[in-house]
């Protein structure tokens, strides 16, 4: 279809008439009606919403319990509500916002139960900062996107309330030392997080992107725990009890706990590592030789990220990359490195360092790390992608790195 859109620009240069012909274009798979020459008729009046254009096919990629965002898709810091990835338990729930209540109870003077009306009164915060799930690590195969490797992560401006205005609210006790949340779906989601993170970043939050956030995102409201592992964002929150120990729920033993060397087990690892990752070009880019912006992405949950290398000869050598302002705390920062592809096959690949001075590991730093039945929680690995001579790029397995 692309031809025969030329061949009718051309024509019309030659001075021939331009008439409304409707052409149909089959551009990424879906019939889609395109006049001959937009100039020369009306177009599309205003609607109640807007729509992404017909032409543009994002699509998460679901499954029976998440869907992944499809970060090669991303052009910036923030992903597209519709795009956000989605991990339920047990099904997305409907709330009425409307008889909606938060119940904070425990160790506190004041027990209270907020309805959304009641939290959106207190003064509010908006934070932009990266959800990730801690199981957000795919492998195996060299046909696999960005997104089948770790698309259970994504960016928004979260809007709400700081939790530690509700905190001092209902008088939250000295001896509190770690508190309950729970969720109000079918899984009846719960965890324990230590009270100082209540004090320190926590956001019971309402809004997303400027609206309301999204019945998959925890419609009506969530906990948002800026760099914590995904689980301990609880969404649907309607209670939180302040103790004085941890509940040790089924969220805390069962699982979100991972083997680390010699037969231990860890538990309550709540910070997500740094990790960056390649989003162009990956698979299925088919580049050309010359230059080629390599473009991607990098976050932390200890804080900003201080620093990411590309390299494009298999890791022999590093360069540094362009960072995009603003590189916020616990935020994706988009990184760009300019790079001249003389048609050789290669291994390109990125890393970070983030401001504590952690650098993201290879796969088999991890395996010596934490041994090899180290479970599929946290893993964060050096993710490399192969460029053919003839411009094909496909993923390199974490496995062949592993025994390289
Ligand atoms: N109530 C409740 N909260 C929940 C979950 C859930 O199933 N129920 N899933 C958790 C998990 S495992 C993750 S990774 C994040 C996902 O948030 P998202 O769906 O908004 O991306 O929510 C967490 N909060
Ligand atoms: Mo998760």
């Amino acid at each position: 279809m692309k031809n025969d859109q030329k061949i009718s620009r051309r024509s019309l240069l030659g001075g021939a008439m331009a008439v409304a012909v409707v052409q149909t274009s089959f551009a990424s798979g879906v019939q889609i009606g395109v006049p001959d020459d937009p100039t020369k008729q009306m177009g599309v009046p205003p609607g109640k919403v807007g729509t992404r254009s017909a032409f543009e096919k994002l699509a998460k990629a679901p499954s029976d319990i998440s869907s992944r965002s499809p970060l090669q898709d991303f052009k910036g810091m923030i992903t597209p509500s519709d795009l956000h990835f989605e991990r339920h338990h047990n099904g997305v729930p409907t709330i009425d916002p409307v008889t909606y209540s938060l119940t904070i109870h425990g160790f506190v003077d004041r027990p209270t139960v907020f309805s959304l009306a009641d939290l959106k009164r207190f003064p509010s915060v908006s934070r932009i900062a990266f959800l990730e799930c801690s199981g957000n690590f795919r492998t195996g195969k060299e046909t696999m996107t960005p997104q089948d490797i770790c698309g259970l992560t994504s960016q928004s401006e979260w809007t709400g309330v700081r939790l530690s205005t509700l905190f001092r609210e209902v008088g939250v006790r000295e001896k509190a030392s770690w508190f309950l949340a729970e969720g109000g779906d079918a899984a009846l989601m719960t965890r324990s997080i230590p009270v100082r993170k209540g004090w320190d970043d926590a956001i019971i939050a309402y809004a997303q992107n400027g609206e309301a956030i999204r019945p998959e995102q925890g419609y009506p409201v969530r906990l948002f725990l800026p760099g914590w592992e995904g689980n301990t964002s609880v969404k649907w929150l309607r209670r939180i009890e302040l103790g004085d120990a941890p509940w040790h729920t089924r969220e805390e033993t069962s699982k979100y706990t991972e083997a680390i060397k010699d037969g231990k087990v860890r538990q309550f690892s709540f910070d997500i590592d740094a990790r960056s990752i390649i989003t162009f070009p990956t698979y299925p880019a088919q580049i050309e030789r010359g230059w080629i912006e390599i473009r991607g992405l990098a976050w932390s949950g200890r804080g900003k990220v201080l620093r990411v290398e590309v390299s494009t000869d298999a890791g022999k050598t590093w360069q540094v990359a362009d960072l995009q302002d603003p590189v916020l705390d616990k935020a994706h920062t988009v990184f760009r490195h300019l790079w001249r592809w003389n048609g050789n096959e290669t291994l390109i690949m990125s890393r970070v360092t983030d401001e504590t001075g952690y650098t993201q590991p290879t796969f088999r730093q991890l395996v010596e790390a934490r041994g090899p039945d180290m479970g599929g929680y946290h893993l964060n690995p050096v993710t490399a992608w192969q460029v053919k001579p003839d411009g094909q790029v496909l993923n390199q397995p974490e496995q062949l790195n592993a025994t390289r």
